[in-house]
């Protein structure tokens, strides 16, 4: 040791000062653990497994969803409130956490929906979205990450009885709230079994100005991990509608649902073709074992590259 030292004296004294290092190159994203995200959706599984086999509108395993990721932001430091509305004669519960810091004026938020169908514990729909999102906001914590805009997350409710908690979060807020958000990205279904790589199609979808750039991003950060994507046509299938209607702009990926895989989709992405995407959409088969690694992995990387990017 002691050689290194004069040594490094000696460089000093002759004038060759150490190399300055580089100027630290943008904070690149973490690489999401799989192992952590599939850790909540076991979380989810139990949860279902407790309160009647679902974690749906209205029922005690969603509200227990809800209470238990808020408990792990909470204990990472961020600001959570829960944001009730009434459906179908019942209670429904958004959760939203706000990441301390950023620019309060430009907010980039990320959300996914939390409630499961009535049959079943919807672990891909959507405990994959929720899950992924979930880990990606304990990241930021974890890595000491300080990006520049205020970054918010967002699990909504009743979004399979027709996007009801993500309107009524939307609705709940004044112009000048709204006016803040200039981006939301949206996270349902990304582990699905039979997977597909797809992109929200924001010229297709006729999103508001400024979501063909969350498009590009998302496929660049796909494209970077040499994972081929699709554009989809979205439609009003997911929450990211009011966010839409409301002028954000919006984006978000997906792996594949009821719809059938071609034999074309299947020669680039694998899997199975002539098969759904997910063979137990909104079914009592949704669970643990109904989730492909690599899809779940692969989207929750590009979920935090994304952010990173956008945010910074
Ligand atoms: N409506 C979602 C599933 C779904 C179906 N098509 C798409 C396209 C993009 C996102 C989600 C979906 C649900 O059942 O939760
Ligand atoms: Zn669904
Ligand atoms: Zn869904």
């Amino acid at each position: 040791m002691r050689i290194l030292i004069a040594l490094a004296a000696a460089l000093t004294v002759a004038g060759a000062a150490p190399a300055q290092a580089a100027a630290p190159s943008a904070l690149a994203a973490p690489d999401i653990s799989v192992t952590n995200v599939k850790a909540h959706l076991t979380q989810f599984q139990s949860i279902a497994n407790a309160n009647g086999g679902n974690r749906a509108h209205g029922r005690p395993g969603y509200l227990a969803s809800v209470n238990w990721v808020k408990s792990k932001l909470d204990a990472a430091g961020f600001t959570t409130r829960v944001h009730s509305f009434t459906y179908g004669g019942a209670t429904g519960y958004n959760l939203i956490a706000d990441y301390p810091g950023g620019d309060a004026n430009n907010v980039v938020m990320l959300g996914g929906h939390l409630d499961s169908v009535p049959a079943g514990p919807g672990i891909n729909d959507n405990g994959t979205g929720s899950a992924s999102i979930l880990e990606v906001a304990l990241q930021m914590k974890a890595t000491g990450f300080r990006p520049a805009k205020h970054v918010r997350f967002g699990w909504w409710g009743a979004e399979e009885r027709g996007l009801i908690g993500s309107a009524a979060y939307v609705n709940s807020l004044s112009s000048a709230e709204k006016s803040k958000i200039k981006t939301y990205l949206n996270f349902d279904m990304t582990g699905s079994p039979n997977p597909g790589y797809f992109v929200y199609d924001a010229v297709k979808g006729e999103f508001p100005a400024g979501s063909l750039a969350l498009q590009q991003r998302l496929e660049a950060d796909f494209k970077a991990r040499n994972i081929p994507t699709e554009l989809i046509d979205v439609g009003n299938r997911s929450d990211h509608r009011a966010f839409m209607a409301a002028g954000i702009p919006v984006g978000g990926t997906f792996t594949g649902a009821e719809k059938i895989k071609t034999a074309a989709q299947a020669a680039k992405w694998g899997g199975t073709a002539g098969q759904a995407f997910d063979r137990c959409y909104h079914r009592s088969c949704d669970t643990t074992s109904n989730i492909n690694d690599t899809a779940l992995d692969r989207n929750a990387d590009v979920i935090a590259s994304t952010l990173w990017a956008v945010a910074a």
